[in-house]
């Protein structure tokens, strides 16, 4: 089978870039390993699981007809309510067509001689494509570590990305969740309401802050519906791509302390993700970080019972946002319920898994279940799981030995004609990545238009220009407290990852006006080959 374009998933990004390719007049077939859309919210059921991006911001705005239907019922909206939008869209875009479910993608080699590329699939079939795009993800490749024994065990174990369709049952049952970031913060209250005993094994405290979900009424649908438009301003002038405005004070350290209490105190009372923005500075000022911290660690402490738990709770390594800032509900008054023991694994460390259970250096926890909330090998670990080969047979997983990078994010050299959407080297994950996904997507179909309209047939990125961008991305990811935090963000939870932010963090306002600028400039930084140099 030929194509033109070949998209690799259908999350968020794969529905919107087959609806975009669709609209150039070109071929187009995405290969999905899951049996349903949605990619991250098909994936993630586990109990609690819902986006830390309000519903009004995480959600598409290429179509004005879909934000008007659409009616969002809480701030904070579920993974349920999430795949149902997503489901959808690929309905009232007609998009089912051309996807196929339960595939996935294993190689893509680009034929030289053909100028296309050959994509192999789990279902044992080879395509071909002129243009072939990822959107497989930046938090799709699970990390499940290795831990000694764990074939021994006789319960059940699953990693929280992999949660069933049909749930499972933990009433009644003794269960372990190792892991407290994001995903173990929401799913540990949830667990705690039905299970006998609920052990979290926790290694690195971290903060975070209250979500104040709220339901959507009909008034507040009905100003957002009327609104769209101008949060969609707001969104592009936003370095992260939410629809807030701006911190209303630049510093922490410019005014005084009960001015600074009060904006604290407010932003609190507000929750959510948009508390790292308190000041302008918390990010890059360390005394403004200090600052904002010891108020939310002064707050947190109120809310825990045992002294001793809130200890081994507070003792966080890092500044605040530093790692991907937390938001919660009820996270913290579960360590008050007396089904609920916090171990601490930093200073005991897992040892073992054993046939009944885990066990540390300092003690054994008999467990029914054990939940794996241990995240993702994040930004590349997609990419690479797949075999994909540039010109000459060049792997992408020896390209990138040392390290990932693309130019702007989007394009590889020595992978001609192969689109990554969020790709390393773009704002990706460090942003709202829906409307990160809709820039990238538009770009990569504005540039396929230009290609159609000018008979081109190759794209890739000069390596000089590519290498330059990884500097800049090198040097602003240095600037920061980010760079200097061991987290998925850095790649330090996956053994053998290179270590480093790879991903631009200079704000999805400018990245967006270089993107648009390159383009504008004829693509400067990329190289294309005409069909008559064939
Ligand atoms: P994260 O943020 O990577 O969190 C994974 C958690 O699992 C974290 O607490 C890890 O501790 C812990 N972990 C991982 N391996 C181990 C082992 N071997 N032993 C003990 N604890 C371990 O993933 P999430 O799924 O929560 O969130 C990912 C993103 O999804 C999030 O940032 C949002 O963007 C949505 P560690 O911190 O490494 O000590």
């Amino acid at each position: 089978m030929e194509f033109d374009v070949v998209i690799i998933g259908a999350g968020a990004a794969g529905l919107y870039a087959l609806h975009r390719v669709r609209g150039l007049g070109l071929s187009a077939k995405v290969f999905e390993k899951g049996d349903g859309v949605g990619g991250t919210w098909y994936w993630n059921r586990y109990p609690g699981a819902r986006c830390d991006v309000e519903s009004w911001d995480y959600c598409y705005t290429f179509s004005e007809e879909l934000e008007q239907e659409w009616e969002w019922t809480e701030r904070f909206p579920t993974q349920p309510e999430l795949e149902r939008y997503f489901n959808h869209v690929a309905d009232r875009f007609d998009l089912r067509r051309d996807i196929e479910f339960n595939t996935r993608v294993d190689q893509a080699r680009f034929d030289e001689d053909q100028n296309r590329w050959l994509i192999n699939t789990s279902t044992g079939n080879t395509v071909s494509a002129r243009f072939l795009i990822s959107a497989a993800g930046c938090l799709s490749e699970v990390n499940t570590p290795r831990l000694k024994g764990a074939e021994t065990f006789a319960g059940q174990q699953i990693h929280t990305a992999r949660w069933p369709k049909g749930g499972i049952d933990v009433t009644d049952k003794r269960v372990g969740v190792i892991g407290t970031g994001s995903t173990g913060v929401q799913a540990i209250p949830q667990l705690a309401k039905q299970a006998e005993h609920l052990f979290v094994f926790q290694r690195t405290p971290q903060f975070a802050i209250p979500a104040r979900n709220r339901p959507i009424d009909a008034d507040q649908l009905e100003e957002l519906k009327h609104n769209y438009r101008e949060r969609w301003e707001l969104k592009k002038a936003s370095p992260v791509g939410m629809g807030r405005r701006p911190p209303e004070v630049s510093s922490a350290l410019e005014v005084d302390e009960a001015t600074r209490t009060r904006v604290m105190e407010d932003s609190w009372a507000l929750g959510g993700p948009g508390f790292a923005g308190t000041f302008g500075d918390v990010m890059t000022n360390a005394e403004s970080n200090q600052i904002t911290s010891q108020f939310v660690l002064d707050k947190i402490r109120k809310k825990i019972d045992d002294p001793s738990v809130a200890d081994s709770l507070l003792e966080i390594d890092h500044p605040l946002g530093a790692r991907r800032l937390i938001v919660e509900i009820d996270y913290f008054e579960t360590y008050n319920r007396r089904n609920v023991t916090l171990v601490d694994v930093a200073a005991a460390p897992i040892e073992e898994i054993t046939l009944q259970g885990l066990r540390t250096t300092e003690g054994t926890y008999d467990l029914d279940l054990i939940i794996y909330a241990t995240g993702f090998d994040g930004m590349t670990g997609a990419l690479l799981a797949m075999d994909i080969r540039g010109v000459y047979g060049l792997p992408l997983r020896g390209k990138w030995a040392n390290g990932a990078g693309a130019y702007l994010g989007l394009v590889a050299s020595g992978f001609p004609n192969f689109f990554m959407i969020t790709g390393p080297g773009s704002p990706a994950v460090f942003s709202n990545v829906i409307f990160s996904i809709e820039q990238h997507v538009d770009w990569i179909t504005d540039c396929l238009g230009h290609m159609l309209d000018h008979d081109l047939d190759r794209i890739d990125a000069d390596p000089d220009a590519e290498a330059e961008w990884t500097r800049q991305v090198d040097e602003i990811a240095a600037q920061t407290i980010i760079g200097k935090t061991d987290s998925w963000w850095t790649g330090s939870n996956i053994e053998g990852k290179p270590q480093g932010v790879t991903f631009y963090l200079g704000g999805t306002h400018t990245y967006r006006a270089i993107c648009e600028e390159i383009a504008a400039q004829n693509y400067e930084g990329f190289v294309f080959r005409s069909v008559d140099e064939r």
